[in-house]
């Protein structure tokens, strides 16, 4: 048992070694910003993100300028390899139900050819959307005349599955990168 609490104690402190900044929320060894964040909060952030012109900073942006924005806090659109990490993403955009969020997945490049955009890393694990409605088929659809190219969770269906819509579109954001 002693053995058991020393090395808890070792393992414990070199986890906790580990923290994300203010408003960064950890997951294992990343840390994850929500622009979604409780209107109390967003205000102080808001204060935070204004720029030398006094603009605040745009709560949704499209999917590129969202990309930048979670570089410019030097991180990047999140990236989900795992289911757990996937569960955690959820629940981090339940917490505020407000809008659509993007995850950091594209097909831009190539047709159907999905990938993580900041790493450019094919996607390992996915949560694609059931179709409820076989007129529109299941997700990724690339619906339109346009097509679909960027990945979303939707508050539509409580955030609970994957979306490719069209990137053009305005949404919150969750950035990641690891804690330090
Ligand atoms: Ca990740
Ligand atoms: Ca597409
Ligand atoms: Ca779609």
């Amino acid at each position: 048992m002693l053995t058991f609490v020393a090395l808890f104690v070792v393992f414990g402190s070199g986890v906790s070694a580990l923290g994300c900044e203010k408003l960064w929320v950890q997951f294992e060894n990343h840390c994850y910003y929500s622009n979604q964040m409780p209107f109390s909060q967003r205000k102080r952030f808001e204060k935070n993100r204004t720029n030398s012109a006094g603009m605040v900073e745009e709560i949704q942006l499209q999917w590129a300028p969202a990309q930048a924005s979670c570089k410019r806090r030097g991180g990047y659109l999140v990236e989900i390899e795992t289911k757990a990490e996937n569960d955690f993403i959820k629940k981090l955009a339940q917490k505020v139900k407000k809008a659509p969020v993007w995850l950091g997945g594209t097909d831009a490049a190539k047709e159907g050819y999905w990938v993580w955009g900041s790493s450019g890393k094919p996607l390992t694990f996915v949560d694609w959307k059931k179709s409820e409605n076989y007129r529109y088929g299941d997700e990724p659809n690339n619906y339109g005349e346009y097509g679909e190219n960027c990945m979303q969770l939707s508050e539509y269906d409580d955030y609970n599955a994957w979306y490719d819509v069209r990137c053009q579109r305005f949404r919150g954001f969750i950035c990641e990168k690891p804690a330090t």
